[in-house]
């Protein structure tokens, strides 16, 4: 089989530098750098970027509640943000912010584009404004009843209860969330984007299978109820980025967040030289670029960034992948709730691989969402990496360290069994490709018993005991490290901290192209210990 090395690129979703990194942002970092390391591994170019999306109403209110400059706040985030991200060992080859001289270079530039093909118009209309501070409200600072249902305190964008979606003048009984006063009604002229115009591109878009089924059939509700024309101004104050030739006109957050899947890859092309730009964005490119997000962000990323791409005569994804929420007893995590749990406090009691491996073994390519549950954590991690995966080299690998210096066998005690495994790789590659990753982890860890099942069957300490420190004992130890290896390289993407201990415990670097040759008549190193077993008293902290 010929094989052809792919060029992508991978992002996840921009978090906002109004907050920390908690463990729902990790489940989509860490469903993609699980992809983009086995892509890596299987001899592909990948480039994995992020940023923080450093703009909008949220991080001024911030930074005027806490007394600093908005600046201040998006450059102590960036800052926090990589370090949570490195601290998970997410593998970025770039991670920026939306609020740098090449995303606002760029936004510039496709506005004149759009501007120019006469994409944008303008168009007076009513929003609520608030007159004690002095500014229109976006929905998420409006609260209200449900014009449908009339449920109590509902966002001025949609309904939590019933789920309809509404204009926020139709709230009932609307009330500032900032002045917790009634807000008036203000006029304004606006720009807008004329999104029903590439109704019929992005249909065929969407038809060409580049969405999963229940997010295809979500945007296609959408076309059913008519594209609207999509406001991309908002007016002052904002932090953001101003509009050219507007008085107190500044860009939706929205619209120069995308744009930043483009400057962050040129800032990326900036610092490596050997990165073609124009390759990755131009029109009927080859290169591949993939979108990870959240089931909240769809119509963002379906919708109005395909159709901004068709306008500016740029590549469109070649998939996006949509995940579900993370939920803890049912509910979604949120911050504001005070409901979730941090990076940087997960990482103070259990380490990184711990909630990688946990999130692969929930992980499908569906968008249901995901039930995290603390204690589930620590049987999981306990009963398959401890008490199988590690168990599997811990008792073999102290015996050869021990009576034969370290040397693995120069025969393979069982070929029967390691072509088994080896031939297991088909479908663990498939899962892992289509981003199965609870799939690939139940065949990984029933392999594992099966390693397990040999060792104890050959018994080796029995053999050491009735006949001494004969070949046998070596050979079938050597059986069992040939294993975990096998397991370590389909695992390696899932648990990188894991692999590198392994891979100095082996002496030998996890290659998947080097699956099928065993390491014969290898020397390893002392076996030292590879995991600490979790206590679930430690996981307590976390809750409190
Ligand atoms: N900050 C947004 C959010 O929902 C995501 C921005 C997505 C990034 O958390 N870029 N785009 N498009
Ligand atoms: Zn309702």
């Amino acid at each position: 089989m010929s094989f052809s090395k792919k060029k992508m690129l991978v992002t996840c979703a921009f978090p906002y530098a109004n907050g920390s990194i908690h463990i729902g942002h990790l489940l989509e970092q860490i469903q993609a750098d699980i992809w983009v390391r086995y892509q890596r591994l299987r001899g592909h170019i990948v480039w994995f970027i992020c940023a923080d999306d450093a703009h909008g109403t949220a991080i001024m209110i911030k930074a005027k509640n806490s007394g600093l400059s908005s600046e201040n706040i998006i450059n102590a985030t960036l800052l926090e943000h990589i370090n949570d991200f490195k601290s998970f060992n997410i593998s970025h080859d770039n991670y920026h912010t939306t609020h740098s001289s090449e995303n606002l270079y760029f936004l510039k530039k496709f506005f004149k584009i759009l501007n120019k093909k006469k994409l944008i118009n303008e168009k007076n209309i009513i929003q609520l404004y608030d007159p004690v501070e002095k500014m229109f409200l976006p929905d998420r600072l409006i609260q209200g009843q449900c014009p449908i249902c009339n449920k109590h305190d509902q966002y001025g964008d949609n309904c939590e209860q019933c789920g309809s979606i509404y204009d926020s003048l139709e709230l009932i009984n609307p009330i500032s969330m900032l002045s917790k006063t009634k807000p008036v009604l203000r006029n304004s002229n606006h720009l807008f984007f004329n999104l029903p115009y590439f109704q019929d591109q992005l249909k065929n878009w969407i038809d060409s299978g580049v969405l999963q089924k229940p997010v295809m059939n979500k945007s296609k509700e959408w076309f059913k109820k008519g594209l609207k024309k999509w406001n991309i101004s908002r007016d002052a104050p904002y932090f953001g980025f101003k509009i050219p030739s507007y008085e107190d006109k500044f860009f939706y957050v929205w619209l120069d967040a995308p744009i930043g899947y483009i400057s962050t890859f040129k800032n990326l092309c900036v610092k490596n030289k050997n990165i073609c730009f124009d390759d990755f964005w131009k029109k009927d490119t080859e290169t591949l670029l993939y979108h990870f997000i959240g089931k909240d962000i769809i119509y963002f990323h379906c919708l109005f960034w395909p159709a901004i791409l068709d306008a500016l005569e740029f590549r469109k994804p070649t998939k996006i992948f949509v995940h579900g929420y993370v939920t803890m007893k049912g509910l979604k995590l949120s911050k504001s709730k005070n409901s979730t749990i941090l990076a940087k406090d997960w990482i103070r009691y259990l380490d990184s691989d711990t909630l990688r491996y946990y999130y692969a073994s929930k992980l499908s390519n569906k968008i249901d969402d995901i039930e995290i549950n603390l204690e589930e954590v620590v049987i999981k991690v306990n009963s398959d990496i401890v008490n199988k995966v590690i168990n599997l080299a811990s008792r073999t690998a102290k015996i050869i360290n021990k009576y034969f210096s370290n040397k693995l066998s120069d025969v393979l005690d069982d070929d029967n069994l390691h072509s088994f495994f080896l031939n297991c790789s088909i479908e663990i590659e498939l899962f892992l490709e289509n981003r199965e990753y609870s799939e690939a982890i139940r065949k990984i860890m029933n392999l594992a018993d099966i390693g397990n099942k040999y060792i104890n069957s050959r018994a080796p300490w029995m053999i050491l005991k009735r006949k001494g420190i004969v070949k046998e004992v070596q050979d079938v130890c050597s059986m069992g490290i040939h294993l975990f290896r096998i397991l370590m390289i389909w695992l390696k993407p899932i648990v990188p901290v894991l692999a590198i201990k392994t891979e100095l415990l082996l002496r030998s670097k996890l290659s998947w192209h080097m699956m099928h040759s065993p390491l014969l008549s290898h020397e390893i190193n002392t076996f030292k210990k590879l995991f600490k077993r979790l206590d679930i008293n430690l996981i307590k902290n976390l809750l409190i």
